[in-house]
């Protein structure tokens, strides 16, 4: 990656880092544990891909990075939510995630549940209690559009699909639209949230968008797809070959590897000719190299 891309995604990794910091319950408040186990599980990890883009779509409309950090923090904390239920025993039932043990593994599965519902809660305060776009209308589709993201049109509804596809062999359409909803739908969110914090993109604009949003939706997980089958633990920070191990279709199993990253391949190119004509979205295409070039 370029050295610019790595020092812009860098310092708002960290800024990001403070912001969550700051906006997370004090653990010394009561609830202590629970507060703790929602910054255990939110805190020091992750790649930050979603906020990337929050901030990367928010260059594209002039937002103030003030709106789009709350934004960007409300994605996260709604991903780190989805990441904690997810690892549950009655789910995935995973051990290690962001390189340490889970959070039920840590603090218990009451916690955990209680964490991921808190997280959940936490997000929509956020987004709802700041100043975060231009008007209150334009604010309340803020929520409507992560309300329908996180819910059972988005990522739970494709987290459901996901658990009744154990052992069963899906049609390639019948992957997408599973993976467009667990995967894509909250990466769609970020990129679309972000342009909610700056001036009012028209319709043709804003279609563009959407439209760049869902291939890097998709791709990101096609590329989460190969490197469950081909990256170590170590790399990952979470148990590789899971997939393979709890017989989940993939699209490395229903395409092979090498037409896998050719389909990823597509989808980047797709989603760069998105921002055709777009003078400011030069993190975006970045972001779109990242989500394909990614090892972990
Ligand atoms: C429990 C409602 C509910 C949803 C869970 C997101 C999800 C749905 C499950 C996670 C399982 C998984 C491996 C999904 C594939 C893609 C994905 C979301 C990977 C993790 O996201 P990264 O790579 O993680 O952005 P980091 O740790 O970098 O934030």
């Amino acid at each position: 990656m370029n050295p610019d891309f790595l020092a812009w995604s860098g310092n708002l990794q960290a800024r990001i880092e403070t912001v969550l910091e700051r906006l997370l319950p004090d653990p010394q408040h009561t609830p202590q544990t629970l507060h703790a186990a929602m910054r255990y599980a939110t805190l020091e990890g992750g790649k930050r891909v979603r906020p990337l883009l929050a901030f990367a779509a928010g260059e594209v409309v002039g937002a103030d990075p003030a709106r789009v950090e709350i934004a960007a923090s409300a994605v996260e904390l709604i991903h780190a939510y989805s990441l904690v239920h997810d690892d549950l025993p009655c789910m995935d039932n995973d051990m290690l995630r962001r390189g340490k043990p889970t959070c039920h593994v840590e603090y218990g599965e009451a916690t955990a549940l209680l964490v991921g519902d808190s997280l959940h809660s936490l997000a929509f305060e956020l987004i709802s209690a700041h100043t975060l776009s231009d008007t209150p209308e334009r604010q309340l589709e803020m929520v409507k559009l992560l309300a329908l993201a996180a819910g059972s049109r988005g990522m739970a509804g494709g987290q459901a699909i996901d658990l009744v596809s154990v052992g069963q062999t899906l049609t390639l359409p019948e992957l997408e639209f599973m993976h467009i909803h667990k995967t894509g739908a909250l990466i769609r969110a970020s990129v679309l949230l972000g342009t909610y914090c700056g001036s009012a993109l028209d319709d043709t604009a804003l279609a563009k968008l959407d439209h760049y949003a869902k291939c890097v939706g998709l791709a990101f997980q096609v590329v989460d797809d190969i490197l469950d089958a081909e990256a170590p633990t170590a790399t990952l920070g979470k148990t590789a070959g899971k997939d393979a191990e709890n017989n989940k279709p993939t699209y490395v199993t229903l395409m092979g590897g090498a037409r896998a990253k050719a389909f990823a391949a597509e989808l980047h190119s797709d989603a760069l000719d998105a921002l055709a004509g777009f003078d400011s979205a030069q993190r975006l295409r970045e972001l779109a190299d990242f989500i394909v070039q990614r090892q972990f």
